[in-house]
Formats: C-alpha cells, structure tokens, sequence
C-alpha cells in the first residue's frame, strides 16, 4: 500500500539532527526566563516572536508560513495544493506555563518543521500533503483558555474570546497584540474533511520511558480535565484582637479545600490526579486575618465517567468547607477538555517507524493534556514520546538526552510517511 510504498522508497530518510538541535536552542533563548526556565506564555509577546522566530527560519529555507487569525502558525511546502485535499497536520505549540522547560511544546514545532524541510530538500511526494502547526496558546498560563489554537482551528472555542487574564483583560485584547484577529476568528476553522490525520511528537513530561529504559513511547490515550476557579471570601480582620471563634479566615477554607483536593486522587482514588497549583491571598498581609482567596484546583483522568466523579466529589469538599469556615465558597469552571483515545491505526504507523529505525517502544497514557485530544474531535490522531529526564517537566529541570529527541524526530519522520496510507 501506499505507507510501505512512501516509507520503501525512502528507508535510509533521516531528519539533520544538529539542524533540529540549533533550532530547540534557538527557541529556548526566547522567553528565557531570569529567574530559570522559559516562561513563553500563550497570546504574549514572546510567543509571537517564537512564531516570528521559526517563520522566518521556515521561508529562508524555501517553505511557506503563514500566521492564521487565531494567532496560529501553519507551514507548507511551496506550491502545495491550500485547502483542496486534506491533509496531514503534525505539529504541537510554542507557549510554556510560567518557568516551564524548552521542550514541552517546543520539540514537537521544531521536529515537525524539521520533517517539513527533510521532504522538501528530497523532494518527497505525497500523496496527503503534510502541514506543519504552532498551535497558539496551548497552556492557558496567562489567558485562561487552554488549546486555543486547536480549537479555534477545530470550531470548538466557543466563548473563548471572553476569556480572561488573572487581571481581568480578555483575550480578545491579547489576540490583536498577538498577531491574530478577533474579527477574523472564524476564518481560523478548518473545514469538516480538511484534517486526514494529526501527529504530535513531544516529551512525555513523566518518569516511564526514563524508567524503563525505552526511546520511543506511543500513546494510546490522552488524559481529560476539569479545571475549576475557586472564589473563597470571608473576612478580613485584626490578627491580634479578632478572637478564634469569630474569624472567617478564607486562607484556613483554602487550606482545608487543598488537602481534599489532593486527597479526592491520592486518597480516596475518585480520579488519577487532582491538584490546586494556584493561590492568591488577600490581602496578603502578616497581621491580617485573610478575607479572600482565590484559587485552582484541577482533576484529570483518562475516563469520563471517574472524570465527572472527581469533580462531583470536589464540589461537595467546597460546599463543606464553605459550611464549616463560615466563608462563601464559589466554584466556577474554567475549562474542560475530554480524554480521548489515538487512533489505533496511527498507532500501528508509529510503532512500525520505531521498529524500522531500530528504537524499542512501549504504549502509555499521557497524564499531559496535548492539542492532540482536540483534534481528535475532527481528525484520527497519533502521538509519539520521547524521555523526560526524571520525569520532570512544567519546571526548569525540564530536558531530554539529544539523541532521544533526534530519534523522536526520526521517528516522526517516518510515521508522516507510513500514515500516508491511513
Ligand atoms: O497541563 C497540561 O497537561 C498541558 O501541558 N497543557
Ligand atoms: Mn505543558
Ligand atoms: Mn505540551
Ligand atoms: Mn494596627
């Protein structure tokens, strides 16, 4: 068939390794955080010059780049057929959380335009074009609408342009800075049809393939989640003259939400993880019994049904600790996304392109969330891992041994040829 057609005719193909090396350390220069790490946050400036970054790397080297209106980076080989047939979209983002690493997002933009370049420069033919994406704002970290990009470009962002900073400023605003167009929003969907298949290569962000010794990972599934914003308010007070009884202390209501959120998963197994990650107290202040908190708190797990559990059972902890602090507990959601399954035969492309490059694998869940599981609402999606060093990622420590990441990229490579048939 036409995959072990494709991949026939090119066997000894291979990605420039220290080109895609250059490219990762290039990236991770933007967004360099003083502080350690990189901190590269969705719809900000310094993922705009990520995107300006590689955009002009990718039209130096002969390809066409384009930025959508949803602040988007799409590349194409020049004089591909634009929006005829469907086509292969592989790619992941280039935003990062606050003091992430370089690589989670990153590695899997950088590997897909390196792919880009490889069949460009061989002048490979396929018969499914391959488009390589940034998508915008994956993380959410800044504007609080996590896989922005894949769901402006799958129809699915819905009132995402009302969604809003910490401080309140939406991300309308932040998208004109961005180089996207609230205005143009909607010409940022792809029509039905459009995607044959999505491909996502990036680090697997935990300990197992460190662990267990394997190069390659291939995912079966993709974890969903449920995040909840937490608004605790009671009463700010003298620290010294406001008697124990009296107080309605919001940073002791937090406390007591936190400890069930944690034990929702490690406890009482409802759900596979649970974590509050963010808290801001007001006012802050040594000597002042705290009036208001506001905080996260986030469940995950591969099933829905154990999904919807967790988030039942954490609401009933908010409404317990709002009964015995004397505080008012409101729990708004601030975004959910499904967990989904790859598709099978994605699967079988990338575990023969390991297999045909020598690389051991294994199947695993991602506990990440990926734009992939957007996707999968509209295309038949497949992801590769490579390493995390100690498992660690959303931290500085962040990092994979370069051989693991070109081989990962090998491993893309061939998979973008294999799927061909799929
Ligand atoms: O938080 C996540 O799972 C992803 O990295 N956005
Ligand atoms: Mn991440
Ligand atoms: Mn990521
Ligand atoms: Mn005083």
């Amino acid at each position: 068939d036409a995959l072990r057609g494709a991949a026939g005719r090119r066997p000894a193909l291979r990605v420039d390794g220290a080109r895609l090396l250059g490219c990762l350390a290039e990236l991770g220069k933007i967004g360099a955080d003083p502080a350690g790490g990189v901190t590269r946050l969705g719809l900000g400036p310094q993922e705009r010059a990520a995107r300006a970054f590689l955009a002009e790397l990718c039209t130096s080297a002969g390809l066409a780049a384009e930025t959508d209106a949803a602040g988007n980076l799409l590349v194409r080989r020049p004089g591909a057929a634009s929006g005829a047939a469907p086509v292969l979209l592989v790619g992941s983002h280039l935003d990062t959380v606050v003091q992430g690493g370089r690589l989670d997002g990153a590695y899997g933009v950088a590997a897909a335009v390196e792919v880009l370049r490889v069949l460009h420069e061989h002048t490979v033919e396929l018969p499914v074009e391959m488009v390589a994406v940034a998508f915008a704002n994956e993380e959410g970290a800044l504007v609080q609408a996590p896989f922005w990009g894949s769901r402006a470009l799958c129809g699915a962002l819905e009132d995402g342009l009302a969604a809003e900073d910490r401080a309140g400023r939406t991300a309308a605003s932040y998208l004109a800075e961005a180089g996207g167009s609230p205005e143009r929003l909607p010409e940022a969907v792809w029509p039905p049809g459009s995607v044959a298949a999505y491909l996502e290569l990036h680090i697997e962000q935990g300990p197992r393939l460190e662990s267990e010794g394997v190069p390659v990972g291939v995912v079966e599934g993709i974890v969903g989640r449920t995040i909840l914003d937490i608004d605790i308010t009671g009463q700010a007070q003298h620290a010294g003259t406001t008697p124990m009884p009296a107080r309605r202390d919001a940073l002791v209501a937090a406390a007591g939400i936190t400890l069930a959120v944690r034990e929702l998963a490690a406890g009482r197994a409802l759900c596979t993880t649970a974590t509050t990650g963010f808290l801001q107290v007001s006012p802050n202040v040594t000597n002042t019994v705290p009036g208001h908190v506001r905080m996260t708190a986030e469940v995950r797990d591969t099933d829905a049904g154990r999904l919807a559990v967790g988030e039942a059972a954490l609401r009933r902890e908010c409404a317990r600790v709002a009964a015995d602090s004397g505080c008012s507990v409101e729990v708004r959601v601030s975004s959910r996304s499904r967990p989904v399954a790859t598709a099978p035969a994605l699967r079988q492309v990338i575990r023969e392109a390991a297999g045909a490059l020598g690389l051991a694998q294994l199947s695993l869940p991602s506990g990440a969330g990926h734009d992939a599981q957007i996707m999968a609402r509209i295309a038949p999606v497949g992801m590769i891992f490579v390493p995390s060093a100690g498992g660690i990622s959303h931290a500085p420590a962040e990092d994979t041994a370069p051989a693991d990441l070109v081989h990962g990229a090998d491993v893309l490579l061939h998979s973008v040829l294999g799927a061909q048939a799929v």
